[in-house]
């Protein structure tokens, strides 16, 4: 195994270490939202008990406090995914307010009647429905980038798709419903030979190994904190600033205008104009901490001391003859999905529960995933690097019960 100390690791977790119907509590439902660690626990409360005032309004002391701890944040996030420019990191509530700010802003401006957007099929439903509405406003054509059966993207296919009528690509970079790891750095530079810009719905890959949105050269790139080991209501949207200097705002309000009058409001300058209103303060310094946290850790052990833990479940899994495993790529981080023939996977879910171990059942908000595997839904686990082998084979046991009960 890796060199990790996860046992340390998880100390920095509370919420680990509690007992949930009487026994230790396994978390497998990180790709819903991650596990909060004590530090970031502690700058948002020290945020909420000394600092807490509105900002980039004020000129006392309480708000310009706020204001440079919130903008240090920013620093902090333009560093974690290596933006050129602090001013192209956009906070937002999460990946979906993220992708329907993209989907809105961009599209309303750069996408009219004929254009194409082409989403992959294992897309979240954030990363469809906005660019179906905006799709339908504008008279334009949604595209599937097709998979297959591993849950892989098929990428000769998607070369065929791109043409001049193609206005955007909307991709995961990791897939919240199959785990699988796209190969998003290519699919960028394909899309670039036609002038097209890509949208990366990262909220399943920065919470798994480092990014870097100038190696992939992507155009946005999205992702929500609280899937990251910070806050809810923390996230980010990261745009080209060729892009975010000629899009329109998406929402308007206070706190991004130059001026305005009755006849004629002019905006800010980016990040200001898209962030129209009082923001998630004490989450965007969450968000920082968040980060402070991964950058203390070594993440690149993390990362491979998961892939490790996800390799383990796979097998061990696999080594059940009843269970199906859905998402079998060759580049996968994270996430296991499961069914089990005869059971539903929301009676996995709760008999897994009884034993104490949290995982999702359901479609994932992946319809058209379920649709593809057929299958109503999936059971899912997904991990951190705080899980242990150890977890992963109480999930395996009570699998193996789970099927017991039902046979
Ligand atoms: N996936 C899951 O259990 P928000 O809710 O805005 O933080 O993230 C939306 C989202 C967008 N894209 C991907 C790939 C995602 O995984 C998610 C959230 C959770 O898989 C909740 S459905």
């Amino acid at each position: 195994m890796t060199n990790w100390d996860v046992e340390k690791i998880r100390k920095d977790f509370p919420v680990l270490s509690q007992t949930v119907n009487g026994k230790p509590l396994v978390y497998l439902d990180n790709g819903a939202s991650s596990q909060v660690p004590q530090s970031v626990i502690d700058r948002t409360s020290k945020y909420l008990a000394e600092e807490h005032s509105n900002i980039h309004r004020g000129v006392h002391y309480l708000s310009q406090h706020a204001t440079t701890a919130y903008e240090a944040a920013r620093e902090k996030v333009k560093r974690f995914i290596n933006a050129p420019d602090v001013k192209e990191c956009i906070f937002v509530r999460g990946t979906t307010e993220g992708v329907n700010l993209v989907a809105f802003s961009y599209g309303r401006k750069f996408i009219g009647e004929g254009d194409e957007i082409l989403v992959s099929q294992m897309e979240h439903h954030s990363n469809i429905i906005p660019w179906q509405m905006i799709a339908e406003e504008k008279g334009a054509t949604i595209r599937v980038i097709p998979m297959n059966e591993r849950g892989e993207l098929i990428i000769d296919e998607y070369e065929n798709m791109l043409n001049e009528r193609t206005k955007m690509v909307a991709v995961a970079h990791v897939s919240n419903s199959l785990g699988t790891v796209n190969p998003v750095k290519e699919m960028i530079a394909t899309a670039h030979k036609f002038g097209v810009p890509v949208c990366v719905d990262a909220a399943q890959s920065v919470p798994h190994f480092p990014v870097d949105v100038q190696d992939l050269d992507c155009d946005f790139f999205v992702f929500s904190g609280h899937k990251m080991f910070g806050p809810t209501g923390s996230g980010v949207m990261y745009g080209k600033r060729k892009w975010l200097d000629a899009m329109p705002p998406y929402q308007t309000g206070g706190g991004m205008i130059r001026t305005v009058s009755f006849e004629k409001t002019t905006f800010a300058p980016i990040p200001d104009k898209f962030e129209a209103g009082t923001p998630a303060i004490a989450a965007g310094i969450g968000l920082g901490a968040a980060i402070d946290y991964i950058n203390a850790i070594d993440f690149e052990a993390a990362a491979a001391y998961e892939h490790e833990l996800l390799e383990y479940a796979s097998e061990r899994l696999g080594d059940i003859p009843e269970v199906k495993i859905i998402g079998t790529a060759a580049e996968k981080a994270s996430v296991l999905s499961f069914t089990i023939e005869g059971i539903h996977p929301h009676d996995i879910g709760t008999i897994l529960d009884q034993q104490g171990i949290a995982i999702r059942a359901g479609h994932h908000c992946a319809q058209p995933v379920m649709e593809f595997f057929d299958v109503p839904a999936t059971a899912r686990a997904s991990f951190a690097f705080y899980n242990t082998r150890e977890e992963v084979d109480k999930l395996a046991d009570a699998v193996q019960k789970v099927i017991e009960v039902f046979a």
